[in-house]
């Protein structure tokens, strides 16, 4: 029987080039928060170590919503710092601020006239958002905002020659939009002739999917959830250990996993396993019969061991804003490369005069 291809080893023997990963997040907290760190973030550093890694903070999509010019300044800072303080190595992954590379709001309008008015009313991240909101606060920005990713993730999806995947970790709410994109892509080359790779949501399955601490149903959410529900990874020692301490469980006292009937108990013992990477079998038979207290007690501590270090990382790196600024410039200038000439195609494709020389 003929062996079935490996698209892993298609480009073995020529520059065996690593697949690419892209990814984004919104500057639109003072900090990441515990859920944000699980079910995202940590996919983040570990995917720098097999993949060329471009992690983008996406500040143009945080002004979808009304931002403070000064707050979104600071959090675009902090959003950075943070990632470098998780293990995002700026030697190897290229880390930038979306508003440095203009190429991404210029695709996004490209994509925009591929775009059916029907199509953007159907993302349903735009139907909860906006209904919360009422159609006096929602913005165009609001409406467009899925577009806006598809141009983030195409311009850095590799030439066809090299047939490399470009992956695209996200949560679980994302799904749609990635779909979109792959629509778009198509669409373009359709229309255009061959011009994107289409990209590949890269959905961790059983990521950690962490909920808020006062009430274990709803997802930790920045916009969602009340102080007390959400652990933040700057938060100083002693709230955090409060925190844990005070989540909510049941009446009962054993430490086991029910996601039904013991949902609070639940979210603990899944951030206590992927923190610790201890088994949630493991974690049910070492807390057996010594009831809550202590394992509490146990998982705050591991909490704070693991976002200390971060926190203090996190300072130092904002302490110095010249050296934040230039890790950035940096970034951008290697995602521009890339960007600056998928829109040379792009252009060139579309029918655009060229400026000359
Ligand atoms: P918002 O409340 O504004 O929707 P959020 O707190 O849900 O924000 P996002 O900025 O939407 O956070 O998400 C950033 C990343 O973190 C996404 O990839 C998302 O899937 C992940 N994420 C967010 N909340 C959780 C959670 N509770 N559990 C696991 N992953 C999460
Ligand atoms: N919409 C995403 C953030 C985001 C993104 C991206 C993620 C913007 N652009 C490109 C992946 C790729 C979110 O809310 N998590």
């Amino acid at each position: 029987m003929p062996e079935a291809p490996n698209p892993e080893a298609s480009d073995a023997g020529t520059t065996a080039a690593p697949p690419r990963v892209f990814s984004g997040i919104q500057p639109t907290a003072d900090s990441f928060h515990l859920g944000n760190y699980l079910g995202a973030l940590r996919q983040w550093v570990a995917m720098q170590d097999t993949h060329e890694a471009f992690y983008c903070v996406v500040d143009l999509h945080a002004i979808t919503v009304e931002q403070d010019p000064a707050q979104l300044r600071r959090r675009t800072k902090v959003a950075a710092a943070q990632l470098f303080a998780m293990g995002v190595d700026p030697a190897r992954a290229t880390v930038f601020v979306q508003s440095h590379v203009p190429e991404h709001a210029e695709l996004a309008w490209i994509l925009g006239c591929l775009t059916g008015f029907g199509e953007a009313g159907r993302m349903t991240q735009f139907k909860d958002k906006s209904s919360k909101q009422g159609t006096s606060g929602t913005s165009v920005g609001l409406f467009t905002y899925p577009i806006l990713q598809a141009a983030d993730i195409l311009l850095y999806t590799p030439e066809p020659v090299a047939g490399r995947p470009l992956r695209v970790p996200v949560g679980e709410d994302q799904r749609q939009h990635l779909e979109l994109t792959r629509t778009l892509a198509q669409r373009f080359n359709h229309r255009f002739g061959e011009t994107f790779v289409l990209p590949d949501a890269h959905i961790p399955e059983g990521a950690a999917k962490i909920t808020d601490l006062q009430e274990p149903a709803a997802k930790m959410s920045k916009s969602a959830s009340s102080p007390q529900g959400i652990i933040d990874v700057l938060e100083e020692p002693g709230p955090m250990r409060k925190k844990i301490m005070r989540a909510v469980t049941d009446t009962g006292t054993e430490v086991v996993y029910d996601e039904e009937k013991k949902a609070g108990v639940t979210n603990l013992l899944r951030i206590y396993s992927a923190l610790e990477g201890t088994s949630i079998p493991d974690l049910e038979a070492r807390y057996k019969g010594s009831g809550y207290g202590q394992f509490k007690k146990d998982l705050a501590q591991v909490v704070l061991d693991t976002f200390t270090p971060i926190r203090e990382r996190t300072l130092k790196l904002l302490d110095d804003e010249e050296h934040l600024e230039r890790l950035l410039a940096q970034g951008a200038g290697r995602a521009s490369e890339v960007a600056v000439r998928t829109m040379e195609t792009v252009r060139e494709r579309v029918g655009f005069v060229g400026r000359g020389r």
